[in-house]
């Protein structure tokens, strides 16, 4: 005799599921299939009838600019939740909850990425052009991008509102949203607004904090810290380890971000980069800055932050003459196994393994 409850339909009862591992191609399949149902929810929402013209607009927006990435932040949400979740909660029911969380961390990454290629004057996007350029969309972007945005709250409404972490899950990805806008702040504030960027301002310590702000919270801390708040972890000290280990990683995958900025195949990062154009406080200006003897300052001091094809290739050569490649080979190696070693200290239950794949995924090594 079977042993299933009567009258429950299979399709959603929830059990226990068998915690084995899934792939993250697998697991990346299993997002993309949840991605149809979420786009309905957005746009066929019964209240927004009144408005077809607006719903079928923003069904394009949704479609063009959320589910094309490597989707590295709703794989950490669905992943974390895996290993922190107690086993008999992890059940198909949770595990589908989990998904559509890990979207609400994509639908803030698109929300920032449209905004972030308006700033920054970027070109392509995952192998695509950027939003702004589409069709002569240009500046109307901008709302675009604060639908998206706001699309995130709708879908944790509908499916997470009668859950104790509903509040906790809105204050975290407010929090995080405001950190990265300060970030982007301190991003901007530093190219000196298309004018020539003050190169004194580009110390490390300023980069240190911009790349906190503008990119470690939001990729890292906020994806486990939602996973952790959804499993129905309390304890503060976990939280806390988790932060510190979350914002090294953060910081890793900036400085392996503005590398590929300047080294990167645009086929496989399936961007143009514009930090030199544009000035930016990278790292491989700060370290550049830091290691340059007078003559080469003042020729970056002349070049950098002007997007005469001649200047660029200034920089880059005298990046080469620095040594920057190699400074980042030593510096990545280096930071990866101050990592490892930090992951191995951690306590409180903290599930190491779901770290070290973290580290190894996100940040892996170049070359
Ligand atoms: C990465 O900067 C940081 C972001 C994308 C956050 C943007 C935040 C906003 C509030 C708009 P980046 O410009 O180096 O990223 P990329 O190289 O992907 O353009
Ligand atoms: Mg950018
Ligand atoms: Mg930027
Ligand atoms: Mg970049």
């Amino acid at each position: 005799m079977s042993s299933k409850p009567k009258n429950v339909d299979i399709r959603t009862y929830s059990v226990p599921l068998n915690a084995s591992y899934v792939s993250i191609k697998d697991e990346s399949r299993e997002l993309m299939a949840v991605w149809p149902d979420i786009l309905r929810d957005l746009t066929t929402a019964n209240r927004h009838n009144d408005v077809p013209d607006v719903t079928k607009w923003l069904a394009k927006v949704l479609q063009y600019n959320v589910p094309g990435g490597g989707k590295q932040r709703a794989l950490m949400v669905v992943q974390a939740y895996k290993s922190f979740v107690p086993p008999d909660q992890l059940t198909e029911d949770n595990l589908r909850l989990a998904r559509i969380l890990g979207w609400c961390t994509e639908l803030l990454q698109a929300f920032f990425l449209v905004s972030d290629d308006i700033e920054d004057h970027a070109t392509m996007r995952r192998n695509q052009p950027c939003w702004y350029l589409c069709n002569g969309i240009g500046l109307t972007a901008i709302n675009d991008s604060i639908m998206i945005e706001m699309c995130l709250y709708e879908l944790l409404k509908k499916y997470f509102k009668t859950k104790e972490c509903y509040l906790d899950l809105i204050e975290q990805f407010l929090s995080a949203t405001f950190k990265t806008e300060m970030g982007q702040c301190l991003d901007l504030l530093s190219t000196n607004f298309g004018n020539k960027p003050n190169l004194l301002f580009f110390t490390m310590d300023r980069y240190n904090s911009l790349v906190k702000y503008k990119t470690a919270y939001y990729t890292f801390v906020l994806p486990v810290t939602l996973a952790m708040s959804f499993a129905g972890i309390k304890d503060p000290e976990m939280y806390r380890q988790a932060k510190t280990i979350l914002l090294e990683m953060g910081h890793l995958f900036q400085v392996r971000d503005d590398y590929l900025d300047c080294y990167g195949d645009v086929k496989s990062t399936g961007k143009v980069g514009t930090d030199i154009s544009e000035g930016k406080c990278s790292w491989l200006i700060t370290v550049a800055l830091q290691r340059a003897t007078p003559e080469q300052r003042k020729a970056l001091e002349e070049c950098y932050g002007d997007s005469d094809p001649e200047k660029i290739n200034r920089v880059k050569q005298l990046y080469q003459e620095i040594g920057i490649s190699n400074t980042f080979a030593i510096y990545e190696e280096e930071t990866h196994n101050l990592l490892n070693t930090h992951i191995q200290q951690i306590s409180r239950g903290l599930p190491h393994d779901f770290f070290l794949k973290t580290l190894n995924r996100a940040c892996s090594k170049i070359g």
